[in-house]
């Protein structure tokens, strides 16, 4: 495969590289791509340097699949652009989630609906994939009638500057800052932008991205989404109302045999997920899974996962994989 990597030196681009090595990702050619600064100047895959391409440049190789991860604005004008010319364009952005006639896949979850003809395809936000991983097989048993997210979301998912903000702030140092409050000993209820209606857009993806990819707008979600001053991964209280009965040590075991999902739950030994422990790793884990006693059918639990990975580069380059595997390409 011939595989342009959109937005190579980015806080996603640099794990994308990396995932896609460790994973073996069959690349004949490397075209990194980012923005006219950075073109000519050089990144690392596998111990090697590879120059960054224009996207002009880019475009002009006609790769087999693109990975974008360069903000929405750089998918919306150039997505369209690889897909002319044949490329299948795997993009982490918000540009094409829900736009009716592109697929938001979480290969566990929907690949199967993947054919030749989707050449754009859309990788879900990070706080939506690690939820519905989870979700996926126990709204298939149990049916979700409702659902309430609070996230713990970490500073990496702003990107490179909030990463610094933090670190300035440790030092004492002032500099440019990626939120309007401090990050340091806070916590900011906040996530990308306020919409009218008094939600943030990343509350928003997590209600209409999960509706989409688990294929029922019947599912009533609300979200709150919080950034904390940690650098691991996005942590998820969820409370969840079934339409039916549930049996919580079958949950338990359908969570256990779910593909990329991990249960780490036991109060005897104080085991529970955490984003210090969930950093670097591609499984999204579970835990605190009981009974909320205040309503019928209604459950509690608590997921983190890595949102660079599984949240980001895991998933996107997953897709890849199974299009390779089914000669979508
Ligand atoms: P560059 O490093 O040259 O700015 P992050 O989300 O961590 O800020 O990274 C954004 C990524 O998107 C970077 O690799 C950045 O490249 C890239 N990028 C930004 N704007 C463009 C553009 N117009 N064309 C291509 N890549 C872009
Ligand atoms: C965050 N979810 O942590 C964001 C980062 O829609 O892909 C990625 C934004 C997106 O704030």
């Amino acid at each position: 495969m011939r595989v342009a990597v959109v937005g190579a030196t980015g806080m996603v681009g640099q794990v994308m590289l990396q995932v896609l090595a460790e994973r073996n990702f069959p690349i004949t050619e490397l075209i990194p791509v980012a923005s006219p600064r950075s073109v000519g100047k050089q990144v690392l895959y596998k111990q090697k340097e590879y120059t960054i391409s224009s996207m002009e440049d880019a475009i002009a190789a006609k790769p087999d699949i693109a990975i974008f991860s360069a903000g929405g604005d750089t998918s919306l004008e150039f997505a369209p652009k690889f897909a002319e010319v044949g490329t299948t364009v795997i993009d982490n952005s918000s540009a094409w989630r829900m736009d009716l006639t592109k697929k938001l896949v979480v290969p566990e979850i929907n690949a199967n609906a993947l054919t030749k003809n989707d050449k754009i395809i859309a990788n879900p936000n990070c706080s939506t994939i690690q939820m519905v991983l989870a979700l996926a097989p126990l709204h298939k048993k149990y049916g979700i009638k409702r659902l309430v997210v609070s996230t713990y979301q970490s500073i990496t998912g702003t990107g490179v500057k909030a990463v610094q903000q933090l670190e300035n702030e440790y030092a004492g140092e002032k500099g440019e800052m990626a939120y309007p409050y401090p990050i340091h000993r806070n916590a900011i209820p906040a996530c990308d932008v306020f919409q009218e209606n008094g939600y943030t857009k990343e509350e928003l993806k997590l209600v209409n991205e999960t509706q989409k990819i688990l294929d029922d707008r019947t599912i009533a979600i609300t979200a709150t989404a919080v950034r904390i001053p940690v650098v691991g991964g996005h942590s998820e209280s969820v409370n969840l109302e079934f339409h039916n009965e549930y049996d919580l040590t079958d949950i338990r075991k359908l969570l256990s045999e779910t593909d990329g999902v991990t249960v780490q739950d036991n109060p005897d030994t104080n085991t529970y997920p955490m984003p210090i422990y969930a950093e670097g790793k591609n499984d999204v884990f579970v835990g605190r899974i009981r009974r909320d006693h205040s309503q019928e059918n209604s459950l509690n639990m608590w997921i983190v996962s890595d949102n660079l990975r599984k949240g980001a580069a895991t998933n996107a380059v997953q897709i890849g994989e199974y299009l390779v595997e089914n000669n979508l390409v």
